[in-house]
């Protein structure tokens, strides 16, 4: 859990360009977990605010697949703001970091892998809390 913004990395997905349009493709390397579950966000409204909470055990790669939109990223001591538009660039979130998700564009799709399937249990959705884990 004592991980921090320095943990985060934005990463570079091969992508191979073709006059009938391009293709990038995620494998192994290119994620350092097996992925168990695969979502996506879309015909999020204007103004919408999603995520809000961090994970115990999660990982998480998020690719703005479509569109552009913002994720803030704390840790208990600082923050950070990362613009996703591009579909080969991923931002890998490893556990125990705060994230906020706004300001997304008309269209944006932002499609996440994640390293375990879904589990309430997983998360902390209050920020005090999120806090009092940062300082054990
Ligand atoms: C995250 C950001 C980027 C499921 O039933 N299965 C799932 O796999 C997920 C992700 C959600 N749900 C249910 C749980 C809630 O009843 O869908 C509802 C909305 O979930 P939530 O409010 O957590 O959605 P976001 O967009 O705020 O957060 C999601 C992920 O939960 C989170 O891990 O990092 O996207």
């Amino acid at each position: 859990m004592q991980t921090t913004l320095q943990d985060i990395k934005l990463v570079d997905i091969p992508k191979i360009e073709d006059r009938r349009g391009n293709l990038s493709v995620i494998e192994k390397d290119c994620v350092p977990f097996d992925v168990k579950r695969v979502y996506y966000l879309y015909d999020v409204p204007s103004g919408a605010y999603r995520g809000g909470h961090s994970h115990k055990k999660l990982v998480q790669f998020l690719i703005a697949l479509s569109g552009s939109f913002e994720v803030v990223l704390k840790d208990g001591k600082h923050v950070e703001r990362v613009m996703l538009n591009r579909p080969d660039q991923g931002l890998l979130i490893p556990t125990g970091i705060w994230r906020e998700l706004e300001n997304f564009s008309s269209g944006a799709v932002c499609l996440v892998l994640a390293s375990e399937v879904y589990d309430e249990e997983d998360y902390i959705r209050n920020f005090r809390t999120f806090k009092s884990t940062k300082r054990t």
